[in-house]
């Protein structure tokens, strides 16, 4: 047995021996990932699912939730509503019963596909067991019942307090406090994220958020509603609108094989990028697994077989191989598994062998039948793929340059990096500093034991407009995988990471606090997004913050981060203060830089994560591809990094 299924088997049964309800207040984290802004609004997404559940099951077409003034959440539905007659086992209402015994969960009939393990579906009763209060709310059978708990403690028994013709589940809850002690304000961006996507993976639900905290120029609550008459058609087009399209048509299919509903929408852009998303019981599956390798299974055979059947590979001198099929494709699998087995690091890897066979079919018979109805497209493709094959084969040198250079033990790091001296790489920090000059002085600030400095020239190279043997030739991103010790490539996928040498175990992106040292930050956060992204899913990227001001009265002196504790600072301070406006780095001194960005002991560094693959990958695409309006406006209405940092 696998050590994954120790530990779910260890925690089932440790669950009963302490009483349900205690133990996740006692051990959150191992119901919902973690206590902060993630399981956070992880409590949002596990309500929102048991709806989505009644929706799948043909109950259910709307979904409302609302952030309220509190930061409560509110979602209703018009579900069959959660019943609430006696449950005879337990003496009390059904209802009761799902706010309040773990594992009772959901449904109780077997014809939905409930998601089990890893990271949803762990019941509401959780998400009872983590609010100070929670009020449930019942439309049902012409009445309205009502029940409230205090940190999954009901208050009374379940009551009706009216009539209603209306059908469905409301729920009402605060995340309670003492347990979300880092914070409980939900970003508004995070969870439209998440409904935006839902609405796409439940085609014909209508998904509405508002925000009870914010108001929009008209005076009316900030709000979203979310329908998606296609599904997955239509969210590869949302994912691939910035990119310019090879072929108009989106090839697309839905449909169940060996009894797995399986959904596949896909479609080819100009660009040399991959952009795989993969989704089991809308869940995204970050490391992909069975289904994706099905997926590219499917598509590496079906294209295969009718690219030789054309003969237009007849005068290739080498093979064509699996990435070459993917380079510019966008595509998005969802399946649907009763019992997932979910694996890897982050638990979001399928392992069900069943599904793998089951999407190459489903993905086989739509590619053939797409070829065969679609010539004139299909040749686009097979073109692509060839062009593909041999910017691959001349990359393959530039790589095979980068590998050597790590492979060769000693000598092989960059004339330009500051190494530490400690050896232990988890003790370790690379920083990645903007210019020459500004790294001269890191160099000079830091402690030499562990952080190691790496200055970039200039503008580093935007990968996601190169192709794949230009990034491995370019100087500054060839220095990076040297000074990481990081090597890249196996049989299956080129840029494959291999992270056992890893030099460092932290990266600090360290630019300039202006408009250019933050678009420094994105070249560089694309290229780990496209290139190094296990890095980032293991949470080894981080960015800088130095200061904006320097408040200066006598010998008194303080940084400042914003305007807001620039002037609260200058107020404490008390009369006529000195203001020094940091514009880059370089105008701060070597003690400067350590005191207020670099000493671990005063510093912030925020670490990047992925919060949502498909949304992040969007971004990217946008912020550094062809289109200036979108990328303007986005960049005028959030911090660059809004939506993949955490
Ligand atoms: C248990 C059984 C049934 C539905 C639900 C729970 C249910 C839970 C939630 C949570 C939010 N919205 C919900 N909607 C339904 C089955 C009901 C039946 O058989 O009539």
């Amino acid at each position: 047995m696998s050590e994954e299924a120790n530990k779910k088997n260890y925690s089932a049964d440790s669950i009963q021996a302490l009483e349900g309800m205690e133990h996740v207040r006692m051990r959150p984290s191992m119901y919902i990932g973690d206590v902060g802004v993630r399981g956070l609004h992880h409590l949002v997404y596990e309500v929102v699912d048991n709806s989505i559940d009644e929706a799948m099951g043909g109950h259910c077409d709307t979904i409302d939730v609302t952030i309220n003034e509190d930061n409560s959440i509110t979602t209703r539905d018009n579900g069959r509503g959660i019943p609430v007659d006696l449950h005879k086992k337990e003496g009390v209402s059904a209802l009761e019963v799902v706010m309040t015994k773990i594992g009772a969960g959901g449904k109780f009939d077997k014809d939905s596909y409930k998601v089990s393990g890893g990271l949803h579906g762990v019941g509401v009763s959780c998400v009872n067991a983590l609010s100070d209060h929670l009020k449930a709310t019942v439309f049902r059978d012409g009445k309205i019942w009502e029940q409230e708990y205090e940190r999954g403690k009901a208050l009374y028994p379940v009551k009706s307090i009216g009539e209603t013709t209306k059908r469905g589940t409301e729920v009402t809850f605060h995340p309670d406090t003492t347990i979300f002690t880092q914070t409980i304000e939900y970003s508004y961006e995070t969870l439209a994220n998440r409904m935006r996507e839902l609405s796409y993976l439940n085609k014909g639900v209508t998904i509405t958020i508002t925000d009870k905290r914010q108001k929009d120029e008209k005076g009316e609550f900030v709000s979203e509603i979310f329908y998606s008459d296609q599904g997955l058609k239509e969210f590869v087009r949302f994912l691939d609108g910035n990119r310019e399209a090879l072929i108009q048509s989106v090839i697309a299919m839905e449909g169940e094989k060996n009894g797995i509903p399986v959904e596949v929408a896909m479609v080819y852009n100009t660009s040399y990028t991959e952009n795989l998303h993969s989704y089991v019981n809308n869940i995204n599956t970050h490391e992909g697994g069975t289904h994706l390798s099905g997926f590219r299974r499917g598509l590496t055979t079906t294209l295969k077989k009718y690219a030789d059947a054309s003969g237009m590979l007849d005068k290739l001198k080498f093979e064509i191989q699996g990435d070459d099929f993917r380079e510019g494709l966008t595509a998005i699998v969802s399946v649907k598994v009763a019992e997932p087995q979910f694996e890897g690091q982050t638990k979001t890897k399928l392992g069900n062998r069943e599904v793998s066979s089951a999407v190459s079919q489903a993905v086989s018979e739509m590619l053939t039948d797409y070829l065969e109805e679609h010539p004139d497209d299909a040749k686009i493709i097979v073109q692509k793929v060839i062009l593909a094959a041999q910017a691959r084969h001349a990359a393959s040198k530039a790589r095979e340059m980068v590998q050597r250079k790590n492979v060769m033990s000693g000598g092989g790091l960059p004339g330009k990096l500051s190494d530490c001296s400690d050896q232990n790489p988890e003790n370790c920090e690379l920083y990645l500093v903007e210019g020459d000059s500004a790294g001269g002085t890191a160099k000079m600030g830091r402690d030499r034991n562990f952080q190691a400095i790496l200055p970039l020239r200039g503008k580093i190279l935007n990968v996601e407009k190169a192709m794949q043997h230009k990034v491995f030739e370019n100087e500054e991103i060839k220095n990076i995988y040297t000074a990481l010790g990081v090597t890249i490539g196996t049989e299956e996928d080129s840029k494959a990471l291999n992270l056992e040498k890893l030099r460092y175990h932290k990266i600090v992106i360290m630019c300039d606090a202006d408009v250019d040292g933050s678009h420094i930050e994105t070249l560089i956060l694309t290229f780990f997004f496209r290139y190094m992204r296990e890095l980032i899913e293991g949470g080894h990227v981080y960015i800088a913050t130095p200061p904006l001001y320097l408040v200066k009265k006598g010998s008194k002196k303080r940084y400042a981060w914003s305007d807001e504790e620039r002037d609260e600072i200058a107020k404490s301070f008390n009369g006529s203060v000195g203001i020094q406006r940091y514009k880059g780095l370089g105008e701060m001194n070597a003690e400067q830089l350590w005191d207020t960005t670099m000493n671990p002991e005063f510093r912030t560094l925020r670490q990047i994560n992925i919060d949502n693959a498909t949304e992040s990958d969007r971004v990217f695409s946008m912020l550094m591809g062809d289109e200036v309006p979108p990328r303007r406006e986005f960049i005028e209405k959030n911090a660059v990094y809004a939506n993949i940092d955490a």
